[in-house]
């Protein structure tokens, strides 16, 4: 009998230890890809002026939830299954200040040679009945290892701000009230969704025109110094003149 406990416990320990490496490949994933997208963040503000990213943030599921969903499709527990059919183990929000952005990000992302794309769901120019709306990639990241390399599946949801709220809303709403949701309410939230989406329009709309005034006027920029992420250097005026000279030989 203690014989058996103590192969159990032996047994457990070690399923533990596969569990944390299995997770550990999707924590890898997530940090591989917060590091691209943080580069294409800063070099879109450098390009464009302003920073399209108002935030980002990721997490591994937790064993908790990934069981409950496993339950919910009515799988088996194994790290094979997992693997095979719970694609958002390692997800990754990202919310940009206007739709346009949303579509840039994406392609900037589906450009990069080392990643690749196995699904894209635009809910954004089909939303769910309900009313919600996200761009979902689903994007295969590989992580380099000691001795191998491991493709990891990364589920990317991007969505405006309102669209954010509206999800974040929604979401509540359901894990909150077990019930049925009232129809009442439902009809509700997809009015919320339809003013959600025409608050995103009027303000890209505003955005751009500010932009085209910005552009008219001219911006007063101070020759003297530059900025490179958030540190700051001096220009000295002889390294602007010797560039003068350059560009004009
Ligand atoms: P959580 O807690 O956010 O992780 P799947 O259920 O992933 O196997 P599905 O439904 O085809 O398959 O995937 P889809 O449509 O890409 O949606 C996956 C995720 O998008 C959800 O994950 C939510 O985060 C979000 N989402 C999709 N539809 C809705 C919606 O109607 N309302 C809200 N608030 N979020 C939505 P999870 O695992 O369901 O939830």
């Amino acid at each position: 009998m203690e014989a058996k406990l103590a192969t159990d416990l032996q047994e457990m320990k070690r399923l533990k230890k596969e569990l944390v490496r299995f997770m550990m490949g999707y924590k890898f994933a997530l940090d591989e890809l917060n590091t691209k997208i943080d580069i294409l963040k800063q070099e879109f503000h450098f390009i464009h002026d302003y920073n399209p990213i108002e935030n980002v943030s990721s997490r591994v599921k937790s064993p908790e939830s990934i069981l409950k969903k496993l339950y919910k499709k009515g799988l088996e527990i194994s790290l094979p299954v997992i693997e095979e059919n719970i694609k958002d183990v390692a997800g990754i929000r990202i919310t940009c200040s206007f739709e346009t952005d949303i579509y840039k990000l994406a392609e900037m992302l589906k450009k990069q040679d080392d990643l690749y794309v196995l699904e894209v769901k635009d809910y954004i120019k089909n939303p769910k009945p309900n009313g919600y709306r996200s761009l979902h990639l689903l994007l295969k990241v590989p992580v380099f290892l000691s001795d191998r390399v491991q493709e990891v599946c990364v589920e990317v949801q991007i969505r405006t701000i309102s669209m954010d709220f509206w999800a974040s809303l929604e979401h509540k709403i359901y894990y909150k009230y077990h019930k049925e949701i009232p129809s009442e309410i439902l009809d509700e939230l997809k009015e919320a969704a339809d003013s959600a989406a025409q608050l995103d329009r009027k303000m890209e709309s505003i955005h751009r025109e500010m932009n085209r005034l910005k552009n008219q006027v001219g911006a007063d920029e101070d020759l003297h110094t530059l900025e490179i992420s958030d540190e700051r250097f001096q220009l000295p005026e002889n390294f602007l003149l010797a560039g003068l000279n350059f560009t004009h030989e």
